[in-house]
């Protein structure tokens, strides 16, 4: 096991210490970065006290510490994952050669591209989700919020580490970038899609856990099986980070559809909203949203640049081993490609369909969450079910990219589309009426009317725990 230097001025597990370039270097990012924070972090509670846990070690078993923290104390550190013995790539043409402790050259260009793309989408969704701790429905939901931001800001770290430590020049002029772009700033936005879209209510937030983190945790999977081993530990390190985030999104809309349920129970005419509730209709049009965004995450169906990273040994699939073959090729994906005003089903060499294999993947894995919404459902004696939309609808990257599919997937004319868009996306009229209830909950014990408490609070503690000081 790796020690950890946590009484350094940046935490870590990397010997910092030892390489006084790096550590100046990364000590120089530090103020810049704190200046980041204070200026798109959180607005408002940066000097409260939030009951949070901070990573102290890699260990499966005790890696966290949890106290009260002011947010901008949080000790921000660099945790690599302890490097696996004899570890060698495990796909495409260098398979079984020796994994790279450094970045062999001939791959440097398209290795700063991801490790940025992925650094990029961090401080993003920090900046989209600044405003969300003036609404809070409860000091739980509140704390969880800001346990996702800091994180969030740790993997940040994370990547910035990386382009420090291996890309010279060019990846310290990178890390200063991370800091400068903007979610949702046409100036300088931030590079992918999603991550430029307003996150501003509870509802948009929880959806994004759920559907954007999820996204983050198959993407994180198939880095950390790359040849480049700092990136594979790094990401390995994240991925225990990662599943509180998704937690707080899938458990986060289990308690509405629960609180649903019981408003509908309540009222008269079965309507949530009357009741001062989400009702399942909205709540269906916000999943459609944040599935469809983040679908376009993983890119292009047929993507060449998906290709070349699984032949290079770049980028894997998640949890390469599972699969039987690890060169992927003379076989092909089947996909349904838009021709003439219809699909017609057309194989793919399946080393271009790479984006796809992991997409299907993260469907299966958003589906089973769906289905636990759907058990709660079940369970209050209710008909009514929450789906996924079909892959193609709503479509901004790729070879569906605007075309007018409904959810479920038939190719419908512009007209019919448009026609039927209201019911299916979140109407400025659904975001306002969301935004009526997103009324702060401030007082121990106490939650908003629109969801449920949560069936235990955080690290065996009640739910009832003062987990923000707000005095
Ligand atoms: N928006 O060949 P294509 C997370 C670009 S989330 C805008 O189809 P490729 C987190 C693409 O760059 C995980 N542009 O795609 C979650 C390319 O540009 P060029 C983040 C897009 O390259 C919540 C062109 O379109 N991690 O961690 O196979 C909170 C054609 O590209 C988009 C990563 O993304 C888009 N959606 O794959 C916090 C991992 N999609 O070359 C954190 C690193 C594609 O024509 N990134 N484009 O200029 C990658 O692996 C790949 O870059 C992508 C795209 C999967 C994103």
């Amino acid at each position: 096991m790796s020690t950890v230097d946590l009484t350094a001025k940046i935490p870590n597990n990397v010997d910092l210490g030892q390489d006084k370039r790096l550590l100046r270097a990364l000590e120089q990012w530090q103020p810049n970065y704190l200046g980041w924070w204070r200026e798109m972090g959180p607005t408002d509670f940066q000097g409260k006290d939030c009951w949070l846990r901070t990573a102290t070690s890699v260990d499966a078993e005790g890696w966290a510490h949890f106290d009260y923290v002011k947010m901008p104390d949080y000790r921000w550190g660099i945790f690599l994952a302890d490097p696996l013995p004899d570890r060698r790539i495990g796909f495409g043409d260098a398979m079984g050669e020796a994994i790279w402790p450094v970045v062999p050259g001939e791959h440097r260009n398209t290795l700063r591209r991801l490790i940025v793309t992925q650094g990029d989408t961090e401080p993003a969704s920090v900046e989209q989700q600044r405003m969300l701790g003036h609404s809070a429905p409860s000091l739980y939901d509140l704390r969880n919020l800001f346990q996702v931001n800091v994180e969030e800001g740790r993997h940040l770290w994370a990547m910035v580490y990386l382009l420090h430590s291996h890309f010279g020049r060019d990846g310290r002029e990178e890390a200063e970038e991370l800091l400068l772009r903007r979610s949702g700033n046409p100036d300088k936005p931030r590079i992918l899609g999603a991550f430029n879209e307003p996150i501003d209510n509870w509802l948009d937030f929880f959806m994004f856990t759920m559907f954007t983190d999820r996204d983050g945790k198959y993407q994180l999977l198939a880095l950390a099986e790359s040849g480049f081993d700092p990136l594979s530990r790094t990401c390995r390190f994240m991925l225990t980070e990662e599943a509180h985030h998704m937690f707080v999104g899938e458990s986060g809309i289990e308690r509405v559809v629960e609180r649903t349920a019981e408003l509908m129970k309540l009222d008269r005419n079965g309507d949530a909203r009357a009741q001062g509730g989400i009702d399942l209709k909205a709540l269906q049009k916000f999943l459609n949203l944040w599935f469809a965004l983040s679908l376009d995450l993983f890119g292009g169906e047929v993507s060449s640049n998906a290709a070349s990273y699984f032949a290079a040994g770049l980028k894997g699939r998640a949890k390469e081993e599972t699969y039987p073959d690890h060169q992927a090729l003379g076989q092909t994906y089947r996909l349904p490609v838009p021709q003439d005003g219809a699909l017609t089903e057309e194989d793919v060499p399946l080393r271009n369909a790479m984006n796809e294999v992991l997409r299907d993947e993260y469907v299966e894995d958003c589906q089973r969450g769906v289905d636990r919404w759907n058990k709660r459902l079940e369970e209050a004696g209710l008909g009514d079910r929450l789906r996924l939309p079909s892959k193609r609808f709503y479509r901004h990257i790729g070879i569906y990219t605007e075309m007018p599919f409904d959810p479920e997937g038939k190719l419908l004319t512009r007209e019919a589309w448009e026609a039927g868009r209201n019911g299916w996306l979140p109407t400025a009229e659904d975001r306002a009426f969301v935004r009526t209830l997103m009324q702060p909950v401030r007082e121990p014990g106490k939650i908003a009317n629109w969801i449920a408490r949560p069936a235990r609070g955080i690290k065996g503690l009640p739910f009832e725990y003062e987990y923000v000081r707000l005095d």
